[in-house]
């Protein structure tokens, strides 16, 4: 029995709920309100000590860190794969995976966020700034990762892969949140998952929690 602890909004768990619904796994959701600090009552910290979400609940163990969900999921679910055959492809695919977990999502976190707003006194624009500054320079980069693959219309190649997983919710924060602009690939990849029935299902406001 799985159980996602999630958040509607949550990108981190926006791509594990996209590999969970890729990989065809039935799941129930639990709910933790990132807006009114659920996210640090014991209930939760006792499953995961970070505070942050997701945690997927598998047979009463505890999985946090949603790129090691992902991996978790790859490695006891295989298919449909969500990386390539080939090694060097499985190195490139993780590291446009990387590129969006490591560093870009941190840096627009809820925690990261009201810190600028809270101790360094910064307002909305600043805030916004910040966010949108490294989510255009990561997307720049992760561009120019794309272009090392097999092409589209997926981030590498005919089929969503762990790179995709990682990229939309992070294509859709930055256009929902910042109203970033995506390049024609970019948005090729967003309206891929816009039609997919995986991805519409994962996404936040078809989630239970997400305000009607
Ligand atoms: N590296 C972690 C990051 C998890 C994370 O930052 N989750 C955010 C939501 S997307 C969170 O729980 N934020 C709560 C907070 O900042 O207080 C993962 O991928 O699971």
């Amino acid at each position: 029995m799985i159980t996602l602890i999630d958040y509607w909004r949550s990108g981190t768990s926006h791509r594990t709920r996209i590999a969970l619904h890729l990989k065809g796994l039935a799941f129930t959701h639990e709910t933790v309100d990132l807006r009114a600090g659920a996210q640090r009552d014991a209930a939760y910290t006792d499953k995961n000590p970070q505070g942050l979400v997701p945690c997927l609940i598998v047979d009463g163990a505890a999985l946090t860190q949603s790129p090691a969900i992902l991996e978790w999921l790859e490695e006891t679910h295989p298919n449909p794969p969500l990386l390539p055959r080939d090694l060097l492809g499985r190195a490139r695919v993780r590291a446009i995976a990387a590129a969006v977990a490591c560093d870009i999502h941190p840096l627009g976190n809820l925690r990261v966020l009201n810190y600028l707003r809270g101790e360094l006194a910064q307002n909305e624009s600043a805030v916004a700034a910040f966010a949108r500054r490294w989510i255009e320079d990561g997307f720049a980069a992760i561009e120019k990762l794309l272009a090392t693959g097999p092409g589209g219309p997926w981030a590498w190649g005919a089929a969503p892969s762990l790179a995709d997983c990682h990229l939309v919710p992070q294509l859709y924060a930055a256009q929902d949140r910042y109203g970033v602009a995506l390049s024609p690939r970019l948005a090729e990849i967003a309206a891929m998952a816009e039609a997919h029935p995986a991805f519409i299902a994962a996404h936040p406001l078809n989630q239970p929690d997400a305000p009607r």
